[in-house]
């Protein structure tokens, strides 16, 4: 016997998972984790009985609800469903997947859609941020077609804005949790931001690399994993995030002279996979290290001191608008804003084996 589940299926951003209503699920946390390790055909490098796609990126979940805060349309709890282990984790919020939360909130009739454009006020339950996200919705449909296009997907959709308000120290409770712009973690310089997403930021250079490396070299070489996660553990003592073992925070971001036009080159251990891209918290968090006079960022990037920001990465370039200020010793991000693109690829239900229990 098999239970089926209402879900949809959507890329958000670089990303792709499966969206629910919170309502769809188990409310006991061992019951619903159990449901979408099934879901996703985990644990399983292949994910080969389930809707996962065999990677950290297409291995995402949203669970999304009305929101019962008045500063709030809904609420959004993304779900990393680890591939390869039975570990379904809340320990970091996701950006790329947050793009398909409006759209998936409009279509379920959590929010009505305006004709023109919906703005849908997110509280990303993570963090307890809030984003708002601008969806297309001519006629008071969400559409999904659009001439924007964003590296690292073909094609072109309809565009997402987000904007992030309030995202630095989310996690950490500060934007530079150890209040430096540099710290020396294993004899290396470091910076730790976290605009969003905790990022761990060094210069390929002390590696020995040139940061134009692709995901593949980068994943094959066994050295450069093992003092990478050397550094990442202490570094997320450092970053108040406890004992990071288990976790896929803080995100490793090697830096590198931008070769494309851009402010900086990257390379992202998301922690142990390569990103194909950057993740979207991941780059506001870049970001604004870029802007941080002092940071192993601040000194390799290049271009101007306000405005948008061209993060390189494997795939190409990701955009983010940032406006932080200096205000003597305290550094305040009034916004990070930028544009992502979502598309529905499938809705009715997902099945799993067994009866459902609660
Ligand atoms: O940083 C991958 C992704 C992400 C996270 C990861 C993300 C973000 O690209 O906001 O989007 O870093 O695990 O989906």
């Amino acid at each position: 016997m098999q239970t089926a589940i209402p879900a949809m299926m959507m890329r958000g951003g670089t990303s792709k998972g499966l969206y629910f209503l919170r309502t769809d699920l188990p409310g006991d946390v061992t019951a619903r984790d159990a449901l979408l390790l099934a879901a996703m055909g985990s644990p399983d490098p292949r994910q080969i009985d389930g809707a996962g796609g065999a990677h950290p990126l297409t291995s995402k979940v949203a669970v999304v609800a009305k929101s019962d805060d008045a500063a709030a349309d809904v609420d959004y709890l993304f779900l990393q469903v680890v591939v390869d282990k039975a570990v379904v984790s809340d320990g970091q919020n996701c950006g790329n997947i947050l793009a398909g939360v409006g759209p998936f909130a409009i279509e379920r009739g959590l929010v009505p859609a305006q004709d023109g454009e919906t703005r849908v006020r997110i509280r990303m339950l993570n963090t307890g941020a809030m984003a708002i996200a601008t969806v297309q919705t001519p006629g008071g449909q969400v559409t999904y077609d659009g001439d924007a296009a964003i590296d690292g997907v073909p094609g072109t959709a309809a565009p997402v804005m987000i904007d992030f308000a309030d995202v630095a120290g989310s996690s950490c409770g500060a934007l530079l949790p150890t209040g430096n712009a540099v710290d020396v973690i294993e004899g290396i310089a470091a910076t730790l931001v976290d605009n969003g997403m905790p990022v761990v930021i060094l210069s390929a250079a002390e590696f020995g690399l040139s940061g134009d490396e692709s995901p593949a070299e980068l994943e094959a070489d066994n050295t450069l994993k093992t003092r990478l996660e050397k550094i990442r553990f202490a570094a997320g003592q450092w970053m108040n995030l406890g004992d990071v073992r288990e976790k896929t925070v803080p995100k490793m971001t090697l830096v590198a002279p931008p070769r494309h036009g851009g402010a900086i080159g990257t390379r992202t251990f998301i922690p142990h996979r390569v990103h194909e891209a950057i993740g979207v918290l991941g780059a506001a968090s870049v970001a604004a290290a870029c802007r941080i006079p002092g940071s192993v960022a601040n000194a390799i990037a290049s271009g101007s001191s306000a405005g948008a920001l061209d993060i390189e990465h494997p795939t190409g370039r990701f955009t983010v608008d940032i406006d932080l200020q200096q205000d003597g010793e305290r550094l305040q991000v009034n916004r990070s804003l930028l544009l992502r693109t979502a598309r529905k690829l499938m809705d009715g239900h997902v099945y799993v084996p067994g009866a459902r229990t609660c």
